[in-house]
């Protein structure tokens, strides 16, 4: 190449990686989630048994904010060809959805396999294959069947054994179709916002105990389910496996050397405590958090730390038991320490009485539907980074990310949102280096929100739950969001207002 050439090539590729170009990277996919509670409804049919979640709503329909429930939810265990439509008209690369165990084996052991479990996914796996739409499977959603339960759930040793024994059911019936895979979804929201808030299923109050056994329990079982798939799946189906983590940022209250250490201290005990063991170099738990858990713990009076230690040999079992990270990312949120008398609420949404910490929002920071939901985009790549400086280069994928409105088809604040946070993901790999190769919306259609109901909505489509066929409808972000996946690019224009114009002259 001549000086000339020289100039003009490193011009080009100056240009493509600069922010100025919206464009994604070549290969980057997009797709968009669900999860089996909050969509399939058909909740005592086809064979299913009942699961926590059933349990939940059924017993006390007031836990739920409008009183609704999964019941029906979207029917996409009727309507599920309909899903593979929106799906399709929206251009995915990929749909994430999530097996119902208690659907696929009624007892929650693999004793019987339900036929027509089994039918509804395959059906649904093919249908998108025939798209072109890769499936990506999430095996467990919160959903546990109540039989398990009743045995102690997460809070029980042996679900590691339970939750492997699925795995293999699951490998076993669609690995053939599906590459990718999600063993568990959030274990922070089931171990720590369920036993430390003692609301959603299943019910149970231990923030000193419980959240802490779930805590070990779901990374041994994601660990020994990977370890099944490397040695037995992976040599003939070729596919990766990965366990989804909510990953709440959190920003120091001021900047004083007391609050940047409480804010690391809260990364590690939200985020560390569920990724440490997979991803770091040395595994285990965050060293931090094991120094002040045993502390705090020993302070109450119990006779070791509440945080149950790991064998050497569980360490090296759950050490590196990843092929990519899977990420969900919705919102940041501010800690600082705990002034004298303060109240805690529950944590990880909340408070941290471990770490005698409050949390708080800052002033700019728009607030969702969602009680919980505060929006701040740069939160979004300040964590992918953190990822990378704690635990190095991997590849990441985004596995959900969304906000949640009031409803209405004009949804203006929704492709805001994903426009800045896809924005932030540009930034993270074109200016910080990291691997993101993939961008999954939540989520494709309203659906049951767990303790919001039906009432707060996430969806690109708009689902009518008074229509017995749950009808439904392109929101503007799913205009939005075909446009972005059909492009390749966010250099397209984000004014989407006249399309509520334009539906109201259909209707007419
Ligand atoms: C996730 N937070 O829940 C779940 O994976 C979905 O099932 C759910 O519908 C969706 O996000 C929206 O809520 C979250 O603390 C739970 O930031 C907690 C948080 C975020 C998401």
């Amino acid at each position: 190449m001549d000086w000339f050439g020289v100039v003009v090539f490193s011009a080009v590729l100056a240009g493509a990686w600069s922010t100025q170009d919206l464009s994604f990277p070549p290969g980057f996919i997009f797709g968009a989630a669900t999860a089996s509670y909050q969509v399939e409804g058909a909740w005592n049919e086809g064979g299913k048994s009942e699961n926590t979640w059933d349990r939940y709503v059924h017993e006390d329909p007031t836990r739920i904010k409008d009183l609704t429930n999964g019941d029906v939810a979207c029917d996409s265990y009727h309507q599920w060809k309909r899903d593979i439509e929106m799906a399709e008209e929206l251009g995915l690369q990929f749909y994430r959805f999530s097996l119902s165990w208690s659907r696929i084996l009624p007892s929650g052991f693999p004793n019987i396999i339900n036929e027509e479990g089994k039918n509804y996914y395959n059906n649904l796996i093919d249908g998108l294959l025939e798209k072109g739409i890769q499936p990506m499977v999430t095996i467990y959603h919160w959903d546990l069947p109540q039989s398990l339960q009743n045995l102690g759930g997460w809070a029980n040793p042996l679900i590691v054994d339970w939750f492997v024994d699925y795995a293999r059911v699951a490998y076993t019936l669609f690995g053939d179709r599906v590459k990718v895979w999600i063993t568990i979804n959030e274990p922070v929201v089931f171990c720590d916002g369920v036993y430390n808030s003692g609301r959603f299923a299943p019910l149970i109050y231990s923030p000193e105990v419980g959240a802490y056994l779930c805590n070990k329990y779901a990374l041994l079982a994601h660990a020994k389910a990977w370890r099944l798939y490397d040695q037995e799946f992976k040599p003939k189906y070729h596919g990766k496996v990965s366990l989804a983590n909510q990953m709440v940022w959190f920003e120091p209250y001021d900047s004083t050397e007391e609050h940047i250490e409480l804010a690391e201290l809260a990364r590690q005990n939200s985020n560390g405590r569920y990724a440490h063991p997979i991803y770091s170099k040395a595994g285990g738990w965050p060293p931090s958090i094991e120094k002040v858990l045993e502390e705090v713990s020993l302070k109450r009076g119990y006779s070791k730390s509440s945080l149950p230690a790991f064998t050497q040999e569980e360490i090296e079992l759950m050490r590196g038991t990843y092929d990519y990270f899977a990420m969900n990312y919705y919102t940041t949120r501010l800690i600082r320490k705990a002034r004298e008398g303060e109240q805690f609420t529950a944590w990880p949404l909340g408070d941290c009485i471990d770490l005698n910490a409050i949390i708080e929002k800052r002033e700019d920071w728009p607030t969702a539907e969602s009680y919980w939901f505060y929006v701040f985009p740069e939160g979004f790549r300040r964590q992918l980074n953190w990822m990378k400086q704690q635990y190095g280069d991997m590849e990441i994928i985004i596995t959900e990310n969304g906000i949640s409105t009031a409803g209405g088809l004009d949804d203006q604040e929704r492709i805001q949102y994903y426009r800045d946070h896809l924005e932030q993901i540009l930034l993270a790999v074109k200016e910080d280096g990291l691997n993101v190769t993939g961008y999954c919306a939540w989520t494709l259609m309203d659906n049951f929100e767990w303790g919001d109901g039906l009432a707060v909505k996430f969806g690109l489509y708009e689902v009518d739950f008074s229509d017995p066929m749950r009808k439904r409808t392109p929101r503007a972000s799913a205009r939005y969001y075909s446009d972005i996946i059909s492009s390749h690019s966010l250099d397209i224009p984000i004014d989407y207002s006249g399309y509520k114009d334009t539906k109201k002259v259909q209707v007419v």
